[in-house]
């Protein structure tokens, strides 16, 4: 018997959860998944609407396949409003930001629990394989009208490993139909399925290869994570959800894959042949049409899926969808995780979605500062140098240092600090060196180099936060500019008087 079931470990019971939770809409209507089921779900995620399920889409065969849209894109309740990405890690609905990135981190202090193999699972419920698979033939989505092809691979969890067997990587990496039997995809500089691919190419084989989707939501969570190199996200899951997960062995190789995955696709990275990729519409919210450049071909042999099967997809771009709820706020997390290594004072790390994720906000812990003796200076170097010199770092641009007063969960607050406390130039320490996010346009399609430098440290703690260690001021807010007889009064009369609920 599976203990694999609970929804944070099995995509079809996460799936339930959110009907449950009332926050899934299923579209029985037959729907295009040429660009309409994206549409749906684009504007699902700019109004942190109810997920999509999409049950009948055109094409469909043969239970390949459904659609699961904006698997963890936000809720429109305030006090839910990380309830999607929460119930990816078992907690509750009303779980903060906080309390969910905590969880991603606490498997960085326990003991690895390795996977457990079984024999096979529903993911074996069916199967294709040779001349049987047609890609173009599935219902492929096909994202945003000016995509270079379509992105089947959006929120699925590549699984390769090290040639010496150490190391299995987990990771989201975006791929695109080439042809029949082959996709196309972004194979890049640092991420550790490069850093794998060219262990393979030293060693002249073809990298053996699994796409999972619909992989228990726990996994796929630490597949979006900037984890150290070498370390196992099938151990770190293990050790975050408290038990092994169930893997299978693939039937064309020897790929382990989650046993519950909804769809499997088995196969090879190639390590020689490359193909058309691009462009996509992007985390940052940009599509630059025929942008197409060469990355690595991968084959696929076979698919085997369960019954009635779900594709998760990310219909990504501008605010809100996974690629800011996901890859921002895990790669701050990852941060803070550093910088609390290296013993500095941060006691919180996110990345505001109003930056679209190019910046971490990092909360200093202000009552320390005056022992540190240090200058802003130096401080900003410390920082700055451990952060944009590590791969955890890689996709972002500014680090914007706040006093204890802000909750850097709160994009407004760090927004009022940044522009209020940081003096531009003065207050900032650029790092002209560093390897820089190609992705962004200023990198990218900007005057500069796509790969190198454009970062930068921008200090918005206060002369008297460095000297005192407190600040010497008072919030113009609700908060610290009335007295608690006052609020108190105000709050008990507040709907009395006609105003709306205070979530
Ligand atoms: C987190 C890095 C990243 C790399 C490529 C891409 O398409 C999205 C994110």
């Amino acid at each position: 018997m599976s203990t694999n079931i609970e929804p944070h470990l099995n995509f079809r019971a996460f799936v339930e959860a959110l009907k449950a939770d009332n926050d899934l809409i299923e579209v029985n209507d037959q729907v295009d998944p040429y660009l309409e089921a994206a549409a749906i779900t684009r504007l699902v995620c700019e109004n942190d609407e109810k997920a999509p399920l999409f049950n009948n889409l055109i094409g469909a065969k043969d239970g390949l396949f459904r659609i699961l849209g904006a698997p963890a894109s936000l809720r429109k309740s305030k006090s839910e409003r990380f309830g999607r990405l929460a119930r990816h890690l078992a907690l509750p609905p009303t779980a903060g930001m906080r309390e969910i990135l905590d969880k991603m981190l606490e498997a960085d202090t326990l003991p690895p629990v390795p996977p457990s193999v079984v024999p096979t699972g529903p993911c074996k419920e069916n199967s294709i394989e040779g001349d049987q698979i047609d890609l173009t033939k599935m219902p492929m989505p096909w994202i945003h009208k000016s995509d270079g092809g379509a992105y089947v691979q959006s929120f699925g969890m590549h699984i390769v490993q090290s040639p010496d067997e150490k190391w299995t990587n987990w990771s989201i990496a975006r791929a695109m139909v080439h042809d029949k039997n082959h996709l196309t995809g972004l194979v890049i500089e640092p991420q550790h399925l490069w850093q794998i691919h060219q262990m393979w190419k030293k060693e002249g084989r073809d990298v053996p290869w699994a796409l999972a989707f619909g992989v228990p939501p726990a996994a796929i969570m630490a597949s979006s994570m900037p984890i150290p190199d070498g370390v196992t996200e099938a151990e770190y899951v293990g050790a975050m959800v408290g038990k092994p997960l169930e893997l299978t062995k693939c039937d064309t190789n020897d790929v382990l894959v989650p046993a519950n995955s909804e769809i499997v696709f088995e196969g090879t990275l190639s390590i020689t042949e490359r193909g058309p990729e691009g462009p996509f519409g992007e985390m940052h919210g940009y599509i630059f049409p025929g942008d197409t450049h060469l990355w690595p071909v991968y084959k696929v042999n076979k698919i085997t899926y369960r019954n009635n099967a779900i594709l998760p997809m990310s219909s990504c771009g501008k605010l809100t969808d996974e690629t800011q709820t996901m890859i921002g706020s895990l790669a701050a997390a990852e941060i803070r995780k550093l910088c609390q290594k290296a013993n500095l004072p941060v006691l919180d790390a996110f990345a505001p979605f109003t930056s679209q994720v190019t910046w971490v906000a990092l909360r200093i812990d202000t009552s320390k500062l005056p022992s540190l003796n240090t200058t802003p200076k130096q401080f900003a170097h410390q920082i700055g140098d451990l952060i944009f010199n590590h791969k955890a770092g890689y996709t972002i641009h500014r680090l914007v240092l706040v006093g204890s007063d802000i909750d850097v969960y709160d994009d407004k607050a760090v927004m009022w600090a940044f522009s209020t406390r940081c003096r531009p130039y003065d207050d900032e320490t650029f790092f002209p060196d560093v390897r820089a996010f190609p992705l962004i346009p200023y990198n990218g399609h900007g005057w500069h180099s796509p790969v190198k430098g454009g970062k930068v440290v921008s200090d918005a703690l206060m002369p008297v936060e460095y000297k005192e260690g407190k600040r010497d001021w008072e919030a113009a807010d609700f908060r610290e500019s009335y007295t608690e007889d006052v609020k108190r009064k105000v709050l008990r009369n507040w709907e009395g008087m006609g105003f709306g609920r205070l979530e």
